[in-house]
């Protein structure tokens, strides 16, 4: 059977918007390929877009611990806007979600175009400062399960982001070796290691310039980037105080509502 992307793409786009969850597209397209789940995320990107800023990218699955918490095998990427920044220390409503899962992160954020593969040094050279973050992930699909193709087809499952405070400059391997922990009422939920994502989160950059570079896409200055989640995921419900502390880096928060 023919797969029409921008079919799809536009059922993803209504569930987002409708906040209602659908099987997932591999079962009624089982020959669906991580090309096609790409070619399907850049028609989701122009709806997207009709109406908001694309403001940065994002990796997943970067971690073993979230390709163990999610059954899948290699990293991906996805979009932000402009609708998907909270402002610090601001609200999540879960009003305007559907199922969502917190994660611990290191965002980047660039100070130049990127328009080709990087090396390690060529991305610290990019990176304007480094900050904690918060993603809150959402699926489309029933039960957050998914394959690699559907869960790329559903922008990677995103939905919204949180920067933290303090800006913090990068140089070699100050990044690595940091502990990073997810908070829920000040409770420690998740406790991981910076090296979890890729040895280092601005290895997650370098591959995601690689991955874009495949598919013609470029990063510009100014853009967020989301290293991907450190530990495995955590369900927030109302009246939750979310927070993700890094090492040296500083805090970020979220109050669910
Ligand atoms: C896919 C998104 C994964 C991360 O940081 O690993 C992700 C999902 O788990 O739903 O954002
Ligand atoms: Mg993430």
């Amino acid at each position: 059977m023919k797969i029409d992307f921008q079919k799809i793409a536009t059922f993803l786009y209504q569930n987002d918007l409708d906040k209602t969850t659908c099987k997932m597209i591999s079962e009624d397209f089982p020959n669906l390929s991580i090309s096609d789940a790409y070619l399907i995320q850049e028609e989701l990107k122009k709806l997207h877009l009709i109406e908001n800023k694309l403001i940065g990218m994002k990796m997943g699955l970067t971690s073993k611990a979230k390709m163990i918490q999610m059954n899948v095998t290699e990293p991906i990427y996805g979009f932000l806007t402009s609708k998907m920044m909270l402002k610090t220390d601001s609200t999540l409503s879960l009003t305007n979600q559907i199922h969502p899962k917190v994660e611990p992160e290191i965002a980047l954020i660039l100070k130049d175009d990127v328009t080709k593969i990087l090396s390690y040094d060529e991305a610290l050279n990019v990176i304007d400062y480094a900050c904690s973050s918060i993603e809150v992930i959402d699926s489309r699909f029933n039960n957050f399960k998914f394959t690699l193709p559907d869960v790329i087809s559903d922008n990677t499952s995103a939905t919204k982001f949180v920067l933290g405070n303090e800006r913090i400059k990068v140089s070699k391997s100050s990044l690595a070796n940091l502990k990073i922990i997810l908070k829920i009422d000040n409770q420690d939920v998740e406790v991981g290691n910076t090296s979890d994502v890729l040895e280092d989160p601005i290895n997650s950059l370098c591959e995601l310039s690689m991955m874009l570079e495949k598919n013609n896409l470029v990063l510009l200055k100014g853009f967020v980037i989301l290293t991907g989640g450190a530990t495995a995921a955590h369900s927030v419900k109302h009246g939750d105080l979310v927070s993700t502390v890094v090492e040296s880096v500083g805090d970020c928060s979220l109050n669910v509502i």
